[in-house]
């Protein structure tokens, strides 16, 4: 394998940086090509360095150097070295003032990490080490420094200047250019540096503080696009006043910017006052966006809000403790979320995307800790581990500590550290401190992967009405980590007696009662739970609301679990109860269709999900999840060995005979939920869009013999006023192959050709179909002129979702293994931490069939011996191997 020299970064050897740099600045000239950029900081020796006479050692890639001041006197290029990655000086005083200037070519860079250019805009990325690319640096986020930052472009390429902070000075130069400058007064570390420049155009809003100071906010975007950020800007204001309420946080600057990219490797960036944003998650209206939008949207621009004070404000110490801010703030976020729309819809959305996700990456080769101790390449650790699982850490302390004192602990954390570059060990110090608790069993959770099975038997005695649930934990092996230390987790359950009510308040026992719950602190092993004064053998409701991320080994009857489907006051537990049903439904269908035995549908799950579709809650989004099966991405992780075909089928098995059993109830809550012609994003209309397309999701099944069933499709698709609504239409109908599905998807092409956030979903639906003729689609969508390898949404929506498709991905022929293959190998030189991103479906070769584990390892060799392999692909496919 090619790349043996890449060396691995330990935390075990994190030293504190020798110089520091209180002030920074720069100076850009900016060309496509040639762009040029003036450095000049003031530069110390760290008086808390462990060394304080070596050379200064600054990082840089991919820069041409072209002149060096030291205390303004030139150094010959020949007195310093430069390697690939670092610009080396020695002998210099204590204190000076060092100006470097590099050149650049925006340009051609298609890494999107750096300075670059996007439809015409420059724009820059520097998390996590992007800076280096544009000038050599101390680019580690313990160095935080005060930036000034001067733009110099042509005007009429580029009449829009922007940087952190505030303006400070502008105006017109010689040659057709302008200049600006802006100065940030917050020091910060260079991940957080931004600038754009471009032809852009402004919608202006303002903000009053609790304080009463006035905020202007600014969103940047081209002019197409003038009218689509209405949304992005009404959910900034509701990010900002929550934070105030919740948490007690404000904005400190004057100015708070967001900049819509088209090109952008990842959701968006938090820069200091100057955010960029993956247009995706700031672009909306009700006839492109759909309602999945429009949420995505409001919780990106939250994150990235909250992320001021939780990220920003106080920073890493080093890319080891990234979690520190991405876990924090994707719970604040979720939190925020939860409290905009509705609460239980919201966890039930954040547990399926752990479940399918984290999971499957925890119980695989790129199983890693929260907070990791080794990386060859920090790109590849902004995971689902990091900032999910991270963010379910949080809720536990949440859960643990109660809102009232986690509060306080947020609250010294900020007092304590605001200004500083700390470590998951401070944020978890302040919240013991505040709580006056000893977390020490507690964070374990940041240094041990895997995600623990908890079994759980119960015991009930009648003659002296006691109750006890024995829970034992277990943690598998991952990588690197074969023993594992039990965890300290809360577990919130509820007792339910045989009318459906919460017997909880009536029992006698020394857990803390949360409302209807009961709080279970688990930190052995094994551990028993007892309850006196139980009148009736209750029916547990174990782990309400997924009050810590675990697997729980089924332990109830299906008639139980069916029983809580409809009777748990605890919403997220009727919804985990309908999932854990389906799952060992299409389980034993599947072992049925292993076995060469006839499948069939447990009568005890079809009466409960008849019971379902007769008797919609309120909330209706809740029914349409209820009725959703767990993906194929979640089921495979409970199988020893993968057959994905066999798995589709038992799936779609168990989905068809749903379809047909129940065709009357989902016609009946199809035509009931008919959401009102003029758009509106309240739960109610949200929800009936969204229980309406998982009907006709089953519905379209039955196609084959009720053609009508497909004209519903058709009509909805035709009459809907919202893409939401053409959407589901389209989204059942790829599911089944032929002229009907071809018209409306070329309808749907023709008349979005030119949208490329649409265009998007088009592809992706496609990518994702299960149907026959999807791999030559695929195929040939690859050439169509939306399609382009240098736009990561398009990636994602075509390769990246392919790699998702069970059935064609996993093609026995190993077709679908080749096709993502090769473009992985083209796109790696372009963009490598696009390329291993694509790397994911592979990674968990081992766990397949014979022949496609064959395949797949073969196609792993073959990436791996790549010449001029990046660090980010090596990394994931030796992992993988190992
Ligand atoms: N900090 C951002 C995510 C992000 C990370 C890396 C990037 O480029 C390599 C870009 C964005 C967030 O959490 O929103
Ligand atoms: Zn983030």
């Amino acid at each position: 394998m090619n790349g043996q020299n890449f060396q691995p970064i330990r935390l075990i050897d994190y030293r504190p940086p020798e110089f520091l740099i209180d002030e920074l600045l720069l100076t850009f000239r900016l060309k496509q090509r040639g762009t040029l950029v003036q450095a000049s900081s003031m530069i110390r020796r760290n008086p808390s360095a462990d060394r304080r006479n070596g050379p200064l050692r600054l990082c840089g890639e991919q820069l041409q150097l072209v002149e060096l001041r030291l205390d303004d006197r030139r150094i010959s290029l020949q007195d310093v070295c430069v390697t690939d990655w670092e610009l080396i000086i020695e002998n210099v005083p204590d204190v000076f003032k060092l100006q470097i200037t590099t050149r650049v070519d925006p340009e051609d860079n298609t890494a999107l990490s750096g300075l670059y250019r996007s439809s015409a805009i420059y724009c820059t990325q520097c998390e996590a080490e992007g800076f280096r690319r544009i000038t050599y640096f101390l680019d580690r986020p313990d160095v935080l420094a005060r930036y000034t930052t001067r733009i110099e472009a042509p005007q009429e390429e580029c009449p829009v200047l922007l940087a952190n902070g505030n303006l400070v000075a502008a105006g017109e130069m010689d040659d057709g250019f302008h200049f600006a400058e802006w100065q940030d007064p917050f020091p910060k570390p260079s991940y957080l540096f931004a600038l754009v420049a471009g032809d852009l155009v402004k919608i202006e809003d303002e903000f009053v503080t609790a304080s009463g100071r006035r905020v202007t906010l600014q969103i940047y975007v081209h002019e197409r696009n003038r009218n689509k950020c209405k949304h992005a800007m009404v959910s900034l204001k509701k990010a900002m006043r929550w934070d105030e309420q919740v948490y007690g946080r404000e904005y400190d600057l004057d100015q708070y910017m967001i900049v819509a990219v088209d090109d952008f490797n990842m959701g968006a960036m938090e820069n200091k006052g100057l955010n960029l944003f993956n247009a995706k998650y700031v672009l909306a209206d009700p006839r492109s966006a759909t309602d999945q939008d429009y949420l995505a949207i409001e919780g990106v621009i939250a994150h990235e809000y909250f992320h001021n004070w939780t990220g920003n404000r106080i920073t890493c110490r080093d890319w080891f403790q990234l979690s520190l801010k991405e876990g924090l703030t994707v719970f604040r976020d979720q939190q925020f979320s939860a409290d905009m729309n509705s609460a239980a819809v919201q966890r039930i959305e954040d547990v399926r995307l752990l479940r399918q996700f984290q999971f499957r990456e925890d119980a695989g080769p790129m199983a890693h800790p929260v907070r990791p101790d080794q990386y060859l390449e920090i790109n590849n650790f902004y995971t689902v581990t990091i900032y999910n699982k991270g963010a379910e850490v949080i809720r536990m302390l949440h859960t643990l500590l109660g809102p009232e004192t986690f509060r306080r602990g947020m609250d010294l954390y900020f007092q304590r550290h605001d200004g500083q570059a700390v470590t998951c060990d401070d944020f978890v110090a302040a919240l013991a401190d505040a709580a006056d608790r000893d977390l020490t069993r507690f964070k374990h959770w940041y240094v041990q992967a895997g995600t623990p099975r908890l079994t759980v038997t119960e015991q009930w005695d009648e003659r002296h009405c006691t109750y006890v649930v024995t829970v034992a934990q277990a943690t598998p092996a991952t990588p690197g980590q074969p023993d594992k230390l039990p965890l300290h987790l809360p577990l919130l359950v509820g007792l339910l007696g045989s009318d459906g009510g919460d017997l909880a308040a009536r029992v006698s026992c020394p857990y803390e009662r949360r409302g209807n719950d009961l709080l279970l602190e688990l930190k052995e092993v094994q551990q028993d739970f007892v309850f006196r004064e139980v009148p009736e053998k209750p029916v547990l409701s174990f782990l309400r609301g997924f009050s810590a991320p675990v697997i729980v080994n089924p332990f109830q009857s299906r008639e139980e679990a069916a029983f809580v489907m409809q009777h748990d006051s605890d919403l997220f537990n009727r919804w985990d109860a309908a999932f854990s049903l389906a799952e060992a439904v299409i389980l034993e269908c599947l072992a049925k269709l292993v076995a060469a035995e006839t499948m069939e549908l447990d009568p005890v799950y079809l009466e409960a999900i008849h019971y379902l579709v007769g008797h919609p809650t309120d909330d209706r989004s809740l029914t349409a999840l209820a009725l959703q099966l767990p993906a194929e991405n979640h089921l495979l992780q409970a199988l020893k060995q993968i057959d994905p075909v066999a798995l589709h089928e038992a799936r779609r098995f168990v989905k068809q005979e749903l379809a047909g059993r129940l065709a009357d109830g989902l016609l009946n809550l199809y035509h009931d939920n008919e959401p009102s012609a003029t758009y509106r994003l309240t739960g109610d209309q949200v929800g009936r869009r969204s229980l309406r397309a998982v009907c006709l999701d089953y519905l379209v099944l039955l196609g084959e013999e009720q053609q009508d069933l497909l004209e519903l499709c058709a009509h909805q698709y035709r009459q809907g006023g919202t893409m939401t609504e053409k959407i589901g239409a389209l989204s059942a109908l790829a599911q089944v192959p032929g002229a009907l599905r071809d018209e409306i998807f070329d309808h749907f092409e023709n008349q979005w050709r030119s949208d490329p956030l649409v265009m998007d979903k088009w592809f992706a639906l496609q990518a994702a179909s299960p149907a026959a003729d999807t791999y030559d689609r695929v195929k040939k969508l690859l050439d169509h002129p939306a399609f382009s390898l240098k736009n990561p949404n398009k990636v994602r929506s075509l390769l990246g979702v392919f790699g998702q498709n069970h059935v064609h991905f996993h093609h026995e022929s190993g077709r679908g293994y080749r096709l993502l293959a090769d473009r992985i190998c083209q796109l790696d030189p372009l963009n490598p931490q696009l390329a291993a991103r694509l790397m994911q479906p592979f990674v968990t070769w081992r766990r397949y069939t014979k022949d496609r584990r064959q395949l797949m390892e073969q196609i792993l060799q073959e990436i791996g011996g790549q010449a001029g392999i990046s660090r980010d692909v090596y990394e994931i496919v030796s992992k993988s191997l190992a």
